[in-house]
């Protein structure tokens, strides 16, 4: 009714002031931006993580055989996003009783890494949600091995029991690191390869998505167990015990080859035992220890080569009634363990009787050991050619093991690496040109060869952990000279990978690298020796350089051997960026050594197995030493 009365001029007026007044408050309500957003779904650490993180959500990563180039980004990753990061394991700190420089804590990758920066931010938001939850480590308190022990005496004695240290658990948490979790997403991946296409089988093919069997016992998955326990995988570690639990059996009609069988099976469980407490792990240690004692049954008591492990009977190859001469001297460690903590002393007594009748051995030069020994006679045979590379290597490593094993006290074996340490010196040391690096080649009845196999990068680490114990310190300097050496193994390489063997230029030619690589040498198989040597450096100097080489040959193998679908290849060629060749296979070392050894190579908790109280065989699988320093 009033508005009827009002002039056409007043209602104009009421109706322009109502507009205007609308316009007004739609304005500011739309300056105070989007409240309605926070009645999302979204946590608000969702809605903050999103903008930060460009690229969480990239296309596949490198496929093979096309790979990227070196400088990855986080689309090498496809399985890392802030939703899946793996749950965090706390890992204890203890005091620092090893020769190094402390560690910095948490430590911040540089610009220089191109992974770094996304990756830190992953870090810092898996940090915040820790404070949050108070993680427990349930690697709990069974991480210190028991080493009060002496070897066993002649008396059958009750089983040693494990490790137990409440006193760890006081101990400081260490944070992982965004390279630890780097490796830690490299294990997952290759973990979903094994599981999907060759669970419960030895190897898992990766591009054709099946397996291969060598003894068909589960190698990798055996292998794997204690990897995933530093690594603090629990959910996987609990499926693989309970394969092992219900259908791990070595009551099976096959032949396994002594060595392969001793350092990944029977070293795998028994230091997954003194890691998890978990007497599972010991049952089935000695089941496998006592079937492959009959493979010692020989005239000379140097064992065969290989062993039926159902049927209890044992031969050499085929071919030959000689064993390698690697594999009957690294063997030691594990079944010395093995008696120890069983009071059975027929497996300490099998191994030593092997390495006292090999000291005193004829045919040695300056301490260096030819590569073949006869089971009948005892006798080394092809005399004359001396390797630190396939068939020797792990001899030389063995010798220094087992006498920090013991206590230190065999001197015999401390005698013979010494020696032979001089020997490498004398007959196998030299430099490469153009850059001077020292290697160690081989000498072939009289004749010096330039050839250096890549698994000869065990030995820096070696030297150095012999140095660590108290041996000469030019030991250590020479530690340093080759691991520089095997790092430009992996450098000099267009894939930034090693092959097999390399050859060093012995004079300076125009144009050429100090590695040569022949077309039959040029593949690589996923090998541990050079990171293995990485970490022992860094433990013992705390020169951070190893750390970022380590960091560079985890990015090349994530770049050139990652199969989309899961798992790691070896592959043909480190020479050809643009096709490497993979040859579809992932070897049980890569998770059992290499992703350790990186693990372990990227941590500043030197208590994550201190190398005062383990000593680890030639698999990685750290075993107790049995009087600690
Ligand atoms: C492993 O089985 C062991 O490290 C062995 O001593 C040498 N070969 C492979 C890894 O390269």
């Amino acid at each position: 009714k009033k508005w009827k009365q009002l002039s056409r001029l007043q209602r104009s007026v009421i109706l322009f002031l109502f507009a205007f007044l609308a316009v007004c408050g739609v304005i500011s309500y739309t300056s105070m931006g989007e409240p309605w957003k926070s009645l999302t779904n979204k946590s608000l650490d969702d809605q903050r993580a999103e903008p930060e993180i460009p690229g969480l959500k990239l296309a596949n990563p490198a496929v093979l055989p096309a790979p990227q180039k070196a400088d990855a980004n986080l689309g090498d990753y496809p399985e890392l996003s802030l939703q899946k990061l793996p749950k965090l394991p706390h890992v204890r700190r203890g005091p620092s009783n090893l020769q190094i420089k402390p560690p910095r804590r948490d430590v911040r990758l540089k610009a220089q890494h191109d992974t770094g920066r996304v990756v830190e931010e992953l870090v810092q938001a898996d940090k915040e949600e820790k404070t949050e939850k108070s993680v427990i480590s349930w690697r709990g308190a069974v991480i210190e091995p028991d080493q009060s022990t002496e070897p066993p005496s002649s008396k059958i004695k009750e089983p040693e029991k494990p490790s137990s240290v409440e006193a760890e658990d006081q101990k400081e948490p260490v944070p992982i690191n965004e390279r630890q979790m780097a490796v830690i997403e490299a294990f997952r991946h290759a973990w979903k390869g094994y599981k999907d296409f060759a669970w419960g089988h030895d190897e898992l093919k990766p591009l054709s998505k099946s397996y291969s069997e060598w003894f068909g016992l589960g190698l990798t998955l055996i292998d794997a167990l204690d990897t995933m326990w530093i690594l603090g995988l629990k959910e996987e570690f609990e499926e693989a015990r309970k394969w092992v639990a219900n259908e791990l059996a070595f009551d099976k009609n096959v032949d396994v080859n002594l060595f392969e069988s001793t350092i990944r099976i029977l070293g795998g469980l028994l230091s997954t035992y003194h890691l998890s407490g978990d007497s599972l792990f010991l049952e089935k240690a000695k089941d496998i220890g006592n079937r492959l004692m009959p493979a010692f049954k020989t005239p000379s008591k140097i064992p065969y080569s290989d062993v039926n492990i159902g049927r209890g009977t044992a031969h050499p190859p085929r071919w030959t009634s000689d064993s390698t001469v690697a594999e009957v001297t690294s063997i030691q460690l594990e079944f010395r363990e093995l008696s120890r903590l069983t009071g059975d002393e027929k497996f300490q007594k099998a191994v030593d009787e092997v390495m006292k009748h090999v000291h005193t051995l004829s045919g040695k030069n300056d301490g260096l050991v030819p590569m073949f020994i006869n089971t009948n006679s005892g006798q080394f045979t092809h005399l004359g050619v001396y390797t630190l590379g396939a068939r020797a290597d792990s001899y030389y490593e063995y010798l220094l093991k087992q006498w920090i094993q013991g206590g230190k006290k065999e001197n015999e074996l401390l005698e013979d690496y010494m020696r032979a340490i001089e020997g490498v010196k004398k007959h196998l040391l030299q430099r490469s040109q153009p850059k001077k690096l020292t290697f160690v080649g081989e000498l072939a009845h009289g004749h010096f060869s330039a050839k250096m196999d890549h698994l000869v990068c065990f030995l820096p680490g070696t030297l150095a952990l012999g140095a660590h114990n108290g041996l000469t310190a030019d030991h250590m300097k020479l530690a340093e000279a080759l691991t520089e050496t095997c790092y430009q193994m992996y450098a000099q390489v267009e894939t930034g990978l090693s092959p097999e063997i390399v050859h060093f230029n012995l004079h300076a030619q125009n144009g050429h690298k100090d590695v040569e690589i022949k077309p039959a040498d040029r593949h690589n198989l996923l090998r541990p020796e050079t990171v293995e040597s990485l970490f022992y450096m860094y433990r013992f100097t705390g020169d951070k350089k190893y750390q970022d080489w380590g960091w560079e040959i985890l990015q090349n193998f994530n770049k050139y051997t990652r199969v989309p679908t899961g798992g790691y290849t070896s592959i043909n060629n480190v020479q050809n960026p643009s096709n490497p060749e993979p040859r579809d296979k992932m070897e049980s070392f890569f998770l059992g050594e290499t992703l350790k050894y990186m693990f372990l190579l990227f941590s500043d908790d030197i208590d994550l197995i201190n190398l005062d109280k383990y000593v680890f065989n030639t698999e990685a699988h750290p075993l107790p030493i049995w009087v600690p320093a």
